[in-house]
């Protein structure tokens, strides 16, 4: 028998009731099964990873965090999250950890919390939920996020949001009565987000910044299963990239298997990248945590691989 590997999921989400309501325009409903959960940062959250086998959780708001406000709001509310959300950790340093939120809206602000957090708070990077006031954050106006995450060593997370209201219109709104998941999880946000990814490469801020690390949850957004041929359709004559899209995304990108527990999408993310670069997550509450442990207990890995994607990539990606 094998000892139980340190497990650490890092795409695990909660609910500041006081953001929330900024960006909701209501108070969180307790009465939901999944905003109680997201609401709950001690006994239900602790029960459910612990009867999952969860050791620690890296805490993220859920999205769009403070994205979505007017800049002088967002960065208000992301200090006084960030505060609260160190807090959280405090009461339970053995089982969380945490991303901190940034106020994207003043991305020169937003490097310096980032630097709170992370020089203050001992948070362990950041999430970015999408896009900002409709705007990708590869933009250069959001650069100095990027530099500061290098020098601080620490990741940044690209977690999905809603697509752009125009995008929603034009390619979901259709079935979105019928299928509302489908403007998230089924397909809206995985494009958006694999869209950021690619985005995230072309825009060369991984030649300003050779130390940036970029986290991508659902086991890449579909790049894996895609890499060769964005690869090499972008090398064909005609397009500007000098760079192999490939060795760039290799490089600089970890995945985690939030929300996307299928051997054939891991099978294929470690062939692509090596098992050394994908990360255990669940995703939590959106998905159960038994699900995502059970899944990973029993994929075909050696114990080696499986101890590593359960914990050991994250003790050394995140200096746990
Ligand atoms: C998620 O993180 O997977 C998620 C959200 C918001 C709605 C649905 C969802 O952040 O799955
Ligand atoms: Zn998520």
């Amino acid at each position: 028998m094998q000892s139980k590997p340190f497990v650490v999921a890092l795409e695990e989400h909660y609910l500041d009731a006081d953001l929330a309501t900024a960006f909701l325009g209501r108070q969180p409903d307790r009465q939901s099964e999944i905003e109680k959960r997201l609401l709950d940062v001690g006994a239900l959250r602790l029960r459910e990873m612990d009867e999952a086998g969860i050791d620690l959780q890296v805490l993220s708001h859920g999205a769009p965090a403070a994205q979505g406000l007017a800049p002088e709001t967002a960065v208000r509310l992301a200090r006084q999250t960030n505060d609260r959300l160190h807090a959280i950790v405090q009461a339970n340093p053995q089982r969380f950890a945490a991303f901190a939120i940034l106020p994207t809206p003043d991305p020169q602000a937003a490097a310096d919390e980032l630097d709170y957090a992370v020089s203050t708070l001992g948070f362990k990077g950041a999430m970015i939920h999408g896009l900002t006031h409709g705007v990708f954050i590869d933009d250069r106006r959001f650069w100095p996020i990027f530099e500061r995450a290098e020098a601080l060593d620490v990741p940044l997370y690209m977690h999905p949001s809603f697509p752009n209201p125009v995008v929603i219109d034009a390619y979901y709104k259709d079935y979105a009565d019928q299928y509302p998941e489908l403007i998230g999880p089924a397909l809206g946000f995985t494009v958006e987000t694999a869209t950021q990814g690619v985005r995230l490469v072309l825009s060369g801020v991984f030649q300003k910044y050779p130390g940036l690390r970029i986290v991508m949850g659902h086991l890449g957004e579909g790049i894996p299963f895609l890499l060769w041929r964005i690869n090499e359709s972008l090398s064909r004559p005609g397009n500007a990239a000098s760079l192999s899209f490939r060795d760039v995304f290799r490089k600089h990108f970890y995945l985690t298997t939030s929300g996307n527990f299928s051997d054939t999408a891991l099978a294929c993310a470690i062939a692509e990248m090596g098992a050394d670069r994908i990360l255990f997550s669940v995703d939590w509450p959106y998905i159960g945590n038994g699900l995502g442990t059970k899944w990973l207990s029993n994929a075909a890995l050696t114990e080696t691989d499986r101890a590593a994607i359960f914990g050991g990539n994250a003790k050394t990606l995140l200096k746990l």
